[in-house]
């Protein structure tokens, strides 16, 4: 059975974000929705933090287990809303100062039992070098921190994102494609929903193309609002999961619309509805 998870924030620059808590006010905050969300039915959360500094992880796994909360992933983005990082940038320094953010991540993630997502950080091809020299060290990044995840038991997640996000990969066939053809083997797909509406020509049919590299979803309407708050039918998207046996997180990262609380309540209603 697929699981249901909710985005929280920790990114004061991120407070326009697509995060449903932001919980700029440190750790007593961070665990206060992590409580509300184990009180509104939630499987886990997924953290979006400043840097893997940020994760106070013991406490945070004394905070969750026994709300019977588990953290489905954490984001790497702020490398780039913070730092203006990301894997393609031409200058040698600043990708590895990418990767380690990234690779940082990774590790406590995995402390935490989950995994690191890629979807900011993959960055885009610049003026300053070629499309395919982009995909190189996209895929050199994407070998190395896979392994590094595979260290922790887990998967890395690449998010294929809507061109005016990156010009790497926009739908998840291109990118089941590539991570096929360049033999990464720990990195699974992101697909989410908010992407695909704008970039997939049949979202539905998109999943069962790349069925068995599919890791994660992000459960997201048409407008990027709560699935149900938008024009996306979940039906089909819901059947295509199921008949390619994907049992990982349907989680939900949207704008906190008309409040942070009407898009938790909106979220775990459609998850009820559709996935049990
Ligand atoms: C990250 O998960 C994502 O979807 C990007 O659009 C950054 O917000
Ligand atoms: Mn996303």
């Amino acid at each position: 059975m697929m699981k249901s998870a909710i985005t929280i924030s920790l990114v004061p620059e991120a407070r326009r974000g697509p995060f449903v808590f932001h919980a700029n006010e440190g750790k007593a905050d961070l665990f206060a929705y992590c409580k509300m969300a184990a009180e509104m039915g939630f499987d886990a959360v997924e953290i979006f933090p400043g840097s893997a500094q940020e994760i106070p992880v013991s406490e945070l796994m004394a905070c969750l287990s026994p709300l019977n909360l588990v953290v489905a992933a954490v984001g790497t983005g702020a490398g780039w809303v913070k730092q203006g990082l990301h894997l393609c940038d031409p200058d040698r320094t600043k990708r590895e100062q990418a990767c380690q953010f990234i690779s940082d991540i990774i590790d406590v993630a995995g402390e935490c039992g989950a995994s690191a997502i890629i979807g900011s950080m993959q960055g885009r091809s610049s003026q300053a070098e070629t499309h395919d020299t982009a995909l190189t060290m996209l895929s050199d990044a994407l070998g190395k921190l896979g392994e590094r995840a595979a260290s922790h038991g887990q998967v890395l997640l690449y998010e294929p994102l809507n061109r005016y996000e990156t010009d790497l990969f926009n739908t998840q066939k291109q990118a089941a494609t590539f991570l096929e053809s360049q033999k990464l083997h720990s990195v699974r797909l992101l697909c989410d929903l908010f992407h695909m509406n704008i970039e997939e020509e049949d979202v539905a049919a998109a999943l069962v193309s790349v069925g068995k590299h599919i890791g994660h979803v992000h459960w997201a309407d048409s407008n990027r609002r709560a699935v149900g708050m938008g024009h996306t039918d979940p039906q089909p998207i819901v059947s295509a999961l199921q008949s390619v046996g994907f049992k990982g997180f349907l989680s939900a990262e949207v704008f906190p619309l008309p409040t942070s609380n009407d898009a938790a309540k909106q979220t775990i209603n459609s998850l009820q509805k559709y996935i049990q």
